[in-house]
Parts: C-alpha cells; structure tokens; sequence
C-alpha cells in the first residue's frame, strides 16, 4: 500500500440567518419509494450571521460581486475581505439553513425527495437502476440541492446552493502527484502551487487524513479493504486520500453516540452533519470578516460595462419553483465569475454572443472537460462480502494513471443490504474536449460533446477492471446503468474548463477585453487534473486572488 503524494496538508458554528449546509460523492440514490413534501412551516435550524445572508437591493452599488459560492467564488471573497474589500456573493441555489417537515436540511441519498435535484419533476439519479428495478420516481418541482443539467451526449452533475458543489460532493480532497501537475496547468509554476496554495488550500477546506488504525477495523470500510485487496493482487498502487469529513464524528457515528450522515448513506443531496462543507470553512471566515454577504436565490443573468465604470450586473431572484419573482440591476466594480465550470462558460459565451460583452475573446466557452469520468461496478465472490453498512465518503483510490490513464476512486454503494458490488468512479485522461456555442434559436448555450468521446475513458478504466477481473475471475455489474449496460458513461461529476487560464483569461484569470472581470473557479482548468478537483481549484483561486490583491485593487 503507498501514499505516493496524495497526503493533504474551521469548522465553527454560524450565527443568526445563515447556512448551515451539509454536505457530499458518487453514487446515485438507491431508492425505491416514497417521498416528504416541503415543511409546512420552516423551522429555522442554523443561525446566520447578520448580514451574510442578506438579499442585494436592487439599484446598490458594490466594490466587488462574486456570480456563485462554490469553491473558487467563497476564496474570491474571504481574500477579497480580508483585503478589505466588500464583497457580496450572488447565488443561484437556496441557502440550506431550514428543515423540512423531517427535521432535516438534507434529504437522504436513498430517499431523494423535493430537496434532491433542480427544478426536475423527476429525479435523474446517476445509478439509475439497481438488480433490475428502475430507481427515479416523480418528485415536486424545487429549487433543489443537485443539478443534473443536460446536454448533448453528457449529463453535468453539479451542486445548487450556498456552498456550491461543497454541498453535494464526497470530499474527497486529493492533491495531483507533483510530477503530473505541469500537463494539468502548464502556464502554472509547480514550485509555487506545491509549496505554498495547495498546503493553503488543504488547510483551509479543513482536510485531512482518516484514522488508519480504525479503518481497517471499521465495519463500514470493508467495502474498500476490498476494494484494496482485489488492487494490489492485480499489481495496482492503492493510495489513501484525505477528505474533508470529520473522522472524528464517523468514529462517534460507528459508536451510536451522535446521529449519523456518511454512515446513514448522506452525500449526493447534503449531508446533515460530519462534512466540512464550504459553510463550515472558507464560508465561514467570510462571514467573521463582517464584509460578505450572500443573496441566495438570485441567478445573475447579465453583465455589461456600465456608463459610469464598473459593471451593470442583471440579477433575477427566484421562489423555490424557479420562477423570476423580481429583476435587479446593481453596479459592481469588479465581478468575479465563479458560477462554477457550466455556469461560468454558459454565462461569458452568452454574453459575449449577444453584445454585452464583446470585446471577449475567441478563447471563451472553448476547452472543456469531463475529467475524463466513468463508472462502472464490479461483481464479487459470495465470498467476498463489501458491507451492508458502507460509509459514504470514500478514503482510496487505485492509481494506473502513469501506465494506463486512470485513476480510479473506490466508491461505496451504500444500499444497506450485502450487494456484493465493487463501485469505482474513474478519472481518466482523454484529449476530448468540447465547446460552448449560443444557440440563438433556442435561447440557449449548448455543449457540443460526443458520448463516443467517453470511449477512450472506459479504455483507460479497463486497463485496471478488466485486469482486476481476470485476477479474480470476477465480472463487471451489468444492473447499475441501464439494462445490461457496464459503463456509466453519460455523465461528469467534475466539469473543468470553458474560460481556461492563459486562454480566454491571462495567468491569472483575468478576462481578456475587460479591466476588472475575472473568472476564478474551474472554468480556469482545461478540462482534466488527473484527480478529484476541488483542492486544485481552491489552491489555484488562491494562487490568483493573491495577485489579483497585490496588483489589481
Ligand atoms: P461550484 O462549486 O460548482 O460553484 C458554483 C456555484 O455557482 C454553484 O453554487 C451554482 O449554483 C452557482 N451559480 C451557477 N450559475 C449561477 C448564476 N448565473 N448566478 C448565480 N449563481 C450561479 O464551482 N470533487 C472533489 O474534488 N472531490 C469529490 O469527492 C467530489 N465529489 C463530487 C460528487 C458530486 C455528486 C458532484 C456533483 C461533484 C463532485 N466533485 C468532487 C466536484 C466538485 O464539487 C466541483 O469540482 C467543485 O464544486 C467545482 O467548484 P467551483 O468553484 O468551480
């Protein structure tokens, strides 16, 4: 067993009116029936601050507006602030800081229910069949918590709220290998982002190490001691990674002493506790600083230079169906665009198309990835038993990137009954790469992508299942995505590029055309960082917002 260099390096409570997220990786929801409705009454379960979440008037007038509070928009602003700056931050999703009538913020991944997806009157959940039996149901329209957005060829999941895909993902906190990192980000000094932004980043989304002692003990890592065993008798690297779930709270959720979240199946759609979430860190310094705030439920829809400097921002705030309830126009100084990936590219192609911003460059909405993701599962021995109790949050991965172009995560299939099942997310590397292009017709960005593109990752993935399998005379899961279908190739967790780096911006993330635009979330990275994402992405927000601070304000 190695850790080659996949180690890591505030959780605090929230005041009055404030988020509380929870938190979240992979897998689909198992469920089968049934589902609550919104609270009749809110019951407000996490304080806010005063003055985080605080809705933007309409006609204000702000230094710097942040579009998203996902990763690179929540390190924009606690740096920003800190700089002394302020900063308001405008979100599409809701603020996820009241229960519904379950008394949870968070619905379960086994039993999505109104919270689950964004504005779907049917759960599209990424294993959408189990042992034969279809898995999504019908479900009330919601600004819900998981966006499976559709396009062409490819279904982008991403997190909808304040926290951004901090809400929904597995934590899985893991910093590239060194020597990789430079076919990444080649415009990118290595020295400077090992040395000094991933350590900041890992320190401040609160990463670290599971306890290796308890886990190899733990009922519910079976699954991936598995997951190891079948990894290093075919000859793979199997390597721990960091997360940033608080493994202290998993020993205690074993135990029974506190209500459970990765260990009850939470991930996909919040975890209602133990998951350092962007609330719980970056989110939260922000609002120590008395200088952010939030406006939840209000989609920024316009950019465009304003008469008098700065930047006319259009603004829509929605109710909980997603219907426009009001137009707001402020003016900001400076916007950062950190709607993540999707959301960054669709806005800056749209808007460049359509005359609010034409002075951007050709490089907009070109260059973007899937990370090369697939997944699949394995069928086991009756001998080889992966746990009716599977904790949610994975700790390893099997590493062939250097031989075969995969990395793969060892997911968990929390069904609460003995499936038998291996579950592995991949990472792959694949030279495919898509652009977006307004469709005046339609109104719409679309994604030009070829699902025949996601070949060239279940090749990548086979160099370490396939071998697996004739280790252990096993054979792949033909159940998980579609009757008798191995490969769930219709989709990405981990959307990267659109508004690359030393492409449509300069090295730093500066806009090209505009003074004062800056793109600084996963838009930046050109489509693949050979492991989970969102480290990178915060180290590189770091590594900007730095500069930005030091030369720009
Ligand atoms: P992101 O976190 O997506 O934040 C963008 C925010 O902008 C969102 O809150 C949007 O609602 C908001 N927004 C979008 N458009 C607008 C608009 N027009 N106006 C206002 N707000 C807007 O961006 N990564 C890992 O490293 N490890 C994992 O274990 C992992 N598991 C994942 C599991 C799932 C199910 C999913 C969906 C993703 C997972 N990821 C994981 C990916 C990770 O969450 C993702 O790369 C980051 O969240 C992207 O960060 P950004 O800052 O780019």
């Amino acid at each position: 067993m190695s850790d080659r260099s996949y180690s890591a390096s505030a959780s605090r409570g929230l005041t009055r009116r404030r988020f509380v997220t929870g938190t979240g990786s992979l897998l689909g929801g198992l469920a089968l029936a049934g589902h609550a409705g919104p609270a009749s009454a809110d019951t407000p379960v996490a304080p806010t601050p005063a003055g985080l979440c605080a809705p933007i008037p309409d006609g204000a007038r702000v230094p710097a507006l942040v579009v998203g509070t996902g990763y690179g928009g929540s390190v924009a602003a606690l740096r920003l602030a800190q700089a002394g700056v302020d900063v308001h931050m405008v979100e599409m999703g809701m603020a996820w800081d009241t229960a519904g009538s379950d008394g949870k913020i968070f619905a379960n991944t086994t039993r999505p229910d109104y919270r689950s997806f964004w504005l779907r009157t049917r759960t599209k959940q990424p294993i959408s069949q189990f042992l034969g039996y279809p898995l999504d149901k019908d479900v009330p329209l919601y600004t819900g918590i998981l966006d499976a957005e559709d396009f062409a060829g490819i279904t982008v999941y991403q997190g909808r709220g304040v926290g951004g895909g901090s809400l929904v993902n597995g934590g899985m906190a893991v910093t590239p290998r060194q020597e990789v990192f430079p076919s990444l980000l080649p415009t990118v000094d290595p020295a400077e982002m090992y040395g000094v932004y991933y350590p900041r980043a890992n320190a401040g989304l609160g990463v670290s190490s599971v306890d290796r002692t308890w886990w190899e003990n733990a009922d519910c890592y079976q699954y991936a001691r598995v997951g190891r065993k079948h990894a290093e008798r075919s000859g793979f690297p199997f390597v721990f990674v960091p997360n940033v779930y608080d493994w202290d709270y998993m020993k205690q959720e074993a135990t029974g002493a506190v209500p459970k979240s990765a260990l009850d199946a939470e991930v996909i759609y919040g975890n209602n506790h133990g998951k350092k979430s962007l609330q719980k860190t970056y989110l939260a310094r922000c609002a120590d600083t008395g200088r952010v705030a939030v406006s939840p439920l209000h989609r920024v829809t316009g950019v465009t230079p304003a008469a008098g400097g700065g930047y006319t921002v259009t603004i829509d705030r929605l109710d909980t169906t997603g219907t426009v309830v009001e137009t707001k126009r402020v003016t900001a100084g400076r916007v950062f665009f950190a709607a993540g990936s999707v959301g960054t590219s669709k806005l800056l192609t749209r808007l460049k198309a359509t005359g609010a911003l034409p002075a951007l460059n050709d490089r907009v909405g070109k260059n973007w990835g899937d990370n090369g993701n697939v997944m699949c599962g394995r069928a086991n021995h009756m001998w080889d038993p992966t746990g009716t109790l599977q904790s949610s949050m994975p700790t390893a991965g099997i590493d062939n990137w250097d031989r075969g172009g995969a990395f793969a995560e060892v997911a968990p299939l929390p069904t609460g009954i003995e499936t038998y099942a291996s579950f592995y997310l991949s990472i792959t590397r694949t030279p495919h790469r898509a652009e977006f292009s307004w469709n005046p017709a339609t109104g719409r960005v679309d994604l030009g992508w070829d699902r025949a593109w996601k070949q060239t990752s279940i090749d990548a993935a086979k160099t370490i299942f396939d071998t697996i399998n004739a280790k252990e005379g096993t054979i792949y899961r033909t159940d998980l995505f579609g009757a008798y279908k191995i490969w769930g190739d219709h989709l990405t967790y981990h959307p990267l590029g659109g508004a690359v780096l030393g492409e449509a911006t300069d090295n730093y993330g500066r806009l090209y055309g505009y003074d004062g635009l800056y793109v600084i979330d996963g838009a930046l990275i050109p489509g693949s960082t050979s492991v989970n994402p969102f480290v990178t992405i915060t180290a590189l927000a770091e590594r900007n917002i730095e500069k930005i601070i030091a030369t720009d304000l």
